[in-house]
C-alpha cells in the first residue's frame, strides 16, 4: 500500500528543491531552504514524538504567526497526527471549549498564555503544553532545536484526518470539521493545475496560518509546486508593496485588495512582475475588482471555498474572470442548486471533509441524502455553470476574512447587566467588508457603549466584539414573532459610512 499521507507529496517537492530558498521571511525573520524545511519538520516531528504524540493524536496550536508554526504544521502532518490550529485573538473562555471538544495529546501556545493553557490542560488531561513565540523562540523550539533531522513519514491513508478546523455553527456549539489527507492532497493538487503554480512563483504570504486560505489553500499549494514564499508575519499594505515587484503570486481576503488600492503605490510598474493575484474568503466587490484592474492591469481572480470543502469554484486562469462571480465548479467537484435559483449551493467530491468531530448528527444535517454537502451559502449558477454567491441561508458575518456569528455574540450580549434582548448584524464596512454590528433593548439602565464593548472583550475574540451598539426601545419582529433582521441592516446600514 502506499503512503497517502500528504507529507510524502511535500517531501518529494522538498528533495527535488533542496537547496531552493523555501521560504523568505521579509522582516528579519531569516530565510529556509527546501532541505532546512525538510529538516525543521523531522526535528519539530522528534520533539513531538517525546511528547507522546502518535499517528490520529491532536495536537493544538495557538501561536503568532512564525516560520517555527510552519515546521510545526508540517510535523504534525508527519506524525500523522492531527493538526488543530486557532486564531491567535481567541480568549482563554474560547480556546477552553476548543480543547475539551477536540482532547488534544498536546497544546501549543504563545509562552505568555503557558500557565493559564497548564491549567486547562491539566482539566483536560491534556498530556503536555509547550511554548512557541511570534520570532518562533519557545520550549517547543528548543526542545526541536537538540532532535535529529530525520524522521519516517507515517503511514496514513486518504480517509485518515489530517485537520481538525472548528467553524461555528448557526445555532449552538462550535463544530470540528475533520479533514483527511485526501481531501487536502486533492484540492491543492487541483488548484496547483489550475492556477499554473511552479517552482518559478514567489508567493506574498500575509495571511494568517489558523484557517484554510492561508493554511492550507497558500502554504499546501506552494509545497507542492515548490514555489518561494515571502513570508508576512502580518498583512501590511506598505510592506506588501515593496516587496511585490520581487514577486509573482498573491492570496487574500478582500480587505488586502482595498488596502492596497487606498496605496497610491499601488500602479501598473509596481505589480508588473506579478502573475495572479488571487482573492476569496469572503465576497470582493466588482467595483474592487476594476479598480484594481484599472490601476494595475490585473483582473483579480476570485474563488469560493469553506473550511469543510476546501476550494469549491474558481474563476478561470485563462478565459473571462467575471467581477461578482466565483467561477467554475473545480474540475473535481459538482456542485448543484436543487429547486429555484437562487438556491442553497451544494457540493460533493474528493474536497469535501469527513464530517463534524463527534457530531454525527449535525453531519447528517449537513449532507444530502446523495451525499452532497449543504454549503448554506446562496448562489445563482448560469447555463455554463459559472457561479455567483448572492447571499447566505445562514446567520453569519464575514467580517476582514472572519467569520462572526450572529448567535454567539447575542448570547454574550443577553447576559449582560441593563440588556433585555439583542440583535447582532452585518452592515458594509469599507475595510473589512462587513462590521458587526448591535442593537439592543434594555430591561434596566444600560452602560455605555465603550463599557459594553470592553466588558464583550473579555471573553470574546476582538474581531467578533461588536464596533457598533445602538439601543432601541423594541427590535422589529414579525408576525411569527422573529427578528427582522433585514429590516435593522436597512436601518442601520450606513453607520461606517464615511460623512
Ligand atoms: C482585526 N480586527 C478586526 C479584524 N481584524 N475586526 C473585525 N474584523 C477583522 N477581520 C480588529 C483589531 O483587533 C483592531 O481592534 C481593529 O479591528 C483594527 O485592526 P487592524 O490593525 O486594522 O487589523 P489588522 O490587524 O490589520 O487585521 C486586518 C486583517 C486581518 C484583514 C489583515 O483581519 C486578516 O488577516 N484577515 C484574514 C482572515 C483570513 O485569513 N480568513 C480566511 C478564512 S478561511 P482594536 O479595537 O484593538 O483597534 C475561509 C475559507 C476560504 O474563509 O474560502 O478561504
Ligand atoms: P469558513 O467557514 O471560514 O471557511 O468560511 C466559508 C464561507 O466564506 C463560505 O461559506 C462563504 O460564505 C464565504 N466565502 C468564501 N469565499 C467567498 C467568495 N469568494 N465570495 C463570497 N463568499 C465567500
Amino acid at each position: 500500500m502506499s503512503n497517502a499521507n500528504l507529507y510524502c507529496r511535500f517531501e518529494q517537492s522538498f528533495s527535488a528543491n533542496a537547496e531552493r530558498t523555501a521560504i523568505r521571511a521579509v522582516d528579519g525573520g531569516g530565510h529556509l531552504s527546501f532541505a532546512d524545511l525538510a529538516g525543521g519538520a523531522a526535528r519539530y516531528a522528534n520533539a513531538l514524538a517525546t511528547l507522546g504524540v502518535e499517528p490520529g493524536d491532536r495536537v493544538t496550536v495557538q501561536v503568532g504567526k512564525s516560520i517555527a508554526n510552519v515546521l510545526l504544521y508540517l510535523a504534525v502532518l508527519k506524525l500523522g497526527a492531527v493538526y488543530q490550529p486557532l486564531n491567535a485573538a481567541y480568549t482563554a473562555a474560547e480556546v477552553a471549549y476548543f480543547v475539551e471538544d477536540a482532547a488534544p495529546k498536546v497544546i501549543v501556545c504563545d509562552p505568555s498564555r503557558h500557565a493559564e493553557m497548564r491549567q486547562l490542560a491539566d482539566r483536560c488531561k491534556v498530556f503536555a503544553v509547550v511554548n512557541l513565540d511570534a520570532k518562533g523562540e519557545g520550549s517547543l523550539a528548543t526542545l526541536a532545536a537538540a532532535m535529529e533531522d530525520r524522521h519516517d513519514t507515517a503511514m496514513r491513508g486518504s480517509d485518515d484526518l489530517a485537520g481538525l478546523l472548528y467553524t461555528s455553527g448557526t445555532t449552538g456549539r462550535s463544530k470540528g470539521a475533520m479533514i483527511t489527507h485526501g481531501n487536502l492532497e486533492s484540492n491543492a493538487a487541483t488548484l496547483v493545475s489550475l492556477w499554473r503554480i511552479t517552482a518559478g512563483d514567489r508567493l506574498l504570504h500575509a495571511l494568517p496560518v489558523f484557517h484554510v486560505h492561508g493554511l492550507y489553500v497558500a502554504l499546501n499549494t506552494a509545497f507542492l509546486a515548490a514555489s518561494e514564499i515571502v513570508w508576512f508575519a502580518k498583512f501590511d499594505a506598505k510592506a506588501m508593496l515593496a516587496e511585490m515587484l520581487s514577486a509573482t503570486l498573491m492570496m487574500g481576503v478582500p480587505t488586502f485588495y482595498t488596502r492596497l488600492l487606498a496605496e497610491g503605490g499601488l500602479t501598473r510598474a509596481a505589480a508588473s512582475n506579478m502573475r495572479l493575484f488571487i482573492s476569496g474568503s469572503a465576497p470582493l466587490l466588482p467595483e474592487t475588482h476594476r479598480e484594481f484592474a484599472a490601476r494595475t492591469g490585473h483582473a483579480i481572480l476570485e474563488r469560493y471555498g469553506m473550511t469543510e470543502t476546501g476550494m469549491i469554484t474558481s474563476n478561470p486562469y485563462e478565459g473571462e474572470r467575471v467581477p461578482g462571480t466565483v467561477g467554475f465548479a473545480l474540475p473535481d467537484v459538482s456542485v448543484r442548486i436543487r429547486g429555484e435559483q437562487p438556491g442553497v449551493l451544494e457540493v460533493k467530491g474528493p474536497n469535501v471533509f469527513k464530517g463534524y468531530w463527534r457530531m454525527p448528527e449535525k453531519t447528517r444535517e449537513d449532507f444530502s441524502a446523495d451525499g452532497y454537502f449543504i454549503t448554506g451559502d446562496l448562489a445563482t449558477m448560469d447555463q455554463e455553470g459559472r457561479v455567483s454567491i448572492v447571499g447566505r441561508a445562514k446567520d453569519l458575518i464575514i467580517s476582514g476574512g472572519f467569520n462572526v456569528y450572529p448567535k454567539e455574540i447575542e448570547e454574550a450580549l443577553d447576559g449582560l447587566e441593563g440588556i433585555a434582548e439583542s440583535a447582532v448584524i452585518g452592515v458594509h464596512h469599507p475595510d473589512f467588508g462587513e462590521g458587526v454590528v448591535a442593537v439592543v433593548t434594555a430591561s434596566g439602565p444600560i452602560p455605555p457603549e465603550a463599557e459594553l464593548i470592553a466588558v464583550l472583550s473579555r471573553n470574546l475574540a476582538k474581531f467578533k466584539v461588536p464596533k457598533r451598539i445602538f439601543a432601541v426601545s423594541e427590535l422589529p419582529r414579525n408576525a411569527m414573532g422573529k427578528v427582522q433582521k433585514a429590516e435593522l441592516r436597512k436601518r442601520f446600514g450606513d453607520v461606517f459610512r464615511a460623512g
